[in-house]
């Protein structure tokens, strides 16, 4: 029986992964590098630190900085990201969320958060939505980022329930494949080619139904 909701943030409740992307971008270009295309599924769902990573290996320079260095990168990049999430209001929410949220509510259903952002409560105050959700996962805390289930076997534990009580939402192949590896009901939210491993498929979240997602989870 469905019992909670587990949800990304960026890309699954609010389009956070732009500003993401477009921080990257610019920390990149000052220091030589152009973020492929393929960058923008694969920052997705990754830590910070793992993001940078991703970028300078992907440059084949992953040799090229110290960790001191890759901290002040780091840096950087949130302090301009931590910026532009300040212009973020509840018109920000993205399409159909705030129906789902609604009828989740209405269900009684436990709603947690599993972003790997540590500006998650950030952005919920922003939205004005923090309040509708009964924990956020610290990813403070976690040892190992997603695709590694971790961040959603802690906010399934959070929620108090089992991994076949819980629905998770994912934007990212690397959060989908941490959501099946906790044994959970994927949604994807995206490209169903790059999210193929998902339960549940909708192209963006204006088509998110809690009433069909529900009859796929008891299928
Ligand atoms: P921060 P999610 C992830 O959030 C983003 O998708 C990813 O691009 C970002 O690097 C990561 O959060 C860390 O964010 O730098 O704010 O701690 O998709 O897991 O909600
Ligand atoms: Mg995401």
């Amino acid at each position: 029986m469905l019992k909670g909701l587990l949800f990304d943030l960026d890309g699954v409740l609010t389009d956070s992964a732009k500003f993401h992307l477009a921080a990257w971008g610019k920390v990149a270009e000052s220091i030589g590098i152009t973020l492929p295309p393929e960058a923008n599924d694969g920052l997705r769902g990754r830590s910070r630190m793992d993001s940078l990573d991703f970028i300078l290996r992907g440059a084949g320079q992953e040799d090229r900085f110290t960790e001191a260095e890759k901290e002040a990168l780091a840096t950087k990049k949130n302090a301009m990201y931590v910026e532009a999430i300040k212009s973020m209001t509840p018109a920000d929410i993205l399409p159909g969320i705030p129906q789902l949220l609604a009828d989740a509510k209405t269900k009684q259903l436990k709603m947690i958060i599993a972003s790997a952002s540590k500006n998650a409560p950030t952005i919920l105050r922003q939205l004005k939505i923090a309040a509708d959700f009964d924990g956020v996962v610290d990813p403070a805390t976690l040892h190992r980022g997603k695709p590694d289930p971790e961040i959603y076997v802690r906010a399934q534990e959070l929620a108090g329930l089992q991994a076949d009580e819980v629905v998770s939402f994912e934007d990212a192949s690397a959060g989908v494949a941490a959501i099946k590896a906790a044994g959970q009901f994927a949604v994807g939210i995206g490209d169903k080619t790059v999210l193929a491993q998902a339960d549940y498929i909708v192209p963006t979240t204006a088509a998110l139904q809690l009433s069909q997602i529900e009859a796929a989870f008891n299928a």
